[in-house]
């Protein structure tokens, strides 16, 4: 009799078999993330800030006409973005260094149409610098965003042409502002003045983020270290795989049959390791506009959000746009304070450390099979929510899993079940009142040991 075997009839193990799975693969040929894209994986929470010409113009897309006179705020505390970030919990922070209007909000030597024409610091002013400075004082990793499309540049259009400028641009990025975590491309792409569409060469430029920064990992629809979750409203897939069939999006923007299932989804047999991060705005712009004051998400929204993002193996990537004055809205503002208030509240006591849960015990594993972990409390306790966690330093293996709770009087009961866990998975319900709880999970491939985490 094999130790699950008497564990079944001793009655110890109170679950059901999952339906046998099959190993498609060793486990050893499944991807693994990288360091940095594990790093980037458990801050969990990151700040987005579109900030710039559009600030000033109330405007969602500028058309990079703008004159950059109109670029002067009057308070910009860039520390400030960086400490609320902090505060609220967020790990590292991303830029609009540039966005779709051309407007660089560093003194770039490619184009005039920058803060040094601006009235920002008397023309002397560095966004990007004031922007890394800060985020360094806060212990913040720092992100760039520069935006492929260009509405201003006159080379735009003329692929090789703005191709060697956008690279330049990006050299400047990369090359003087110390070590920068994530590099952000968004697909957008136009026709240039001579009306013809630009053909951006995203190899040129993946390859040069990777010569110029190795350790950062870098965003796009076709990642290559991460990709786009499929939407805009900042929701991870279900299931959603970390690993993804490079074939099916190979270039950021493209559109067709299978794209948005890829980006949300990933795929369990993907040869490439690519996690999907779910950006989303605190408001329903990107930038700020006066008139959205009283639309920012509410503390609730936010708690709701966080559980279909980071508790969906997805990271959280929250644009919090700063006022003309080039400082956070004050609703936005306590919005995230409230909202990591909220965080901390719910995940203060992890009922597995505390109420006595003789955590884990391993009941059964090997390819494919049903694997049940168990946590035994020494006495009954009420719990409503569950944080499951993978080991994905050895990559993402569970399809599925089963929750059971044992109640006082001895009756099983199932409580949750789900399918994709990977880095996390966050599971509310009712509250119910039990003394043992096991997760049974059916994975490709060995069963890893499953990280369980209760809360009242
Ligand atoms: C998109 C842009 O078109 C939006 O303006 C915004 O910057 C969003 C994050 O990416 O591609």
């Amino acid at each position: 009799m094999t130790r699950r075997d008497f564990l079944i009839a001793s009655g110890a193990l109170t679950v059901a078999p999952l339906a046998a799975a099959r190993a498609r693969r060793p486990p050893q040929a499944r991807p693994r993330p990288t360091l940095s894209q594990l790093t980037w994986q458990r801050d969990e929470l990151a700040m987005f800030l579109h900030f710039g010409v559009n600030t000033f113009t109330d405007r969602e897309w500028g058309d990079g006409q703008e004159d950059p006179a109109i670029f002067a705020p009057v308070n910009l505390d860039a520390r400030e973005w960086a400490r609320t970030a902090r505060a609220a919990g967020f790990r590292a922070l991303i830029l609009t260094a540039k966005h779709h209007d051309g407007f660089c909000l560093w003194p770039t030597r490619t184009t005039k149409h920058s803060v040094a024409s601006s009235p920002f610091r008397g023309g002397r002013g560095d966004l990007v610098q004031e922007f890394v400075d800060a985020c360094r004082a806060e212990s913040l990793r720092v992100g760039l965003y520069l935006s492929p499309w260009d509405r201003n540049n006159p080379s735009y259009g003329d692929s090789p042409r703005y191709n060697d400028l956008y690279i330049d641009q990006l050299r400047e990025l990369l090359g003087n502002y110390g070590e920068i975590a994530e590099v952000w491309f968004d697909g957008a792409n136009g026709e240039g003045p001579n009306g013809k569409k630009q053909v951006y060469d995203w190899p040129r430029v993946w390859g040069e983020v990777r010569r110029l920064q190795p350790r950062a990992v870098m965003f796009s629809d076709a990642g290559p270290d991460v990709r786009w979750c499929g939407n805009e409203s900042g929701s991870a897939g279900d299931p959603n795989w970390s690993t993804v069939n490079p074939a099916i999006v190979t270039a950021p923007g493209v559109s067709g049959p299978g794209i948005i299932d890829s980006l949300q989804h990933g795929d369990p047999d993907g040869t490439v390791w690519r996690p999907a991060e779910a950006d989303t705005s605190i408001r329903p712009g990107w930038f700020h506009h006066p008139a959205e004051d009283a639309r920012v998400r509410s503390t609730d929204a936010l708690v709701n959000l966080y559980f279909r993002s980071v508790g969906r193996n997805s990271k959280l990537l929250l644009n919090v746009p700063p006022t003309k004055e080039g400082v956070l809205h004050p609703t936005d503002a306590s919005r995230l304070l409230e909202f990591a208030e909220r965080r901390r509240t719910m995940f203060a006591e992890d009922l597995v450390t505390t109420a006595g849960g003789k955590a884990i015990t391993r009941i059964a594993g090997g390819a494919g099979a049903g694997a049940d972990d168990q946590v035994v409390f020494n006495r009954d306790v009420s719990i409503s929510m569950i944080r499951l966690e993978e080991p994905i330093d050895r990559g993402q293996s569970v399809r599925s899993f089963v929750v059971r709770g044992t109640g006082p009087e001895g009756q099983v009961a199932e409580i949750v079940r789900g399918t994709t866990v990977g880095y996390a998975r966050l599971e509310r319900f009712a509250p119910r009142r039990v003394t043992q709880v096991s997760v049974t999970v059916d994975t490709i491939g060995d069963a890893p040991p499953i990280g369980i985490k209760l809360y009242a």
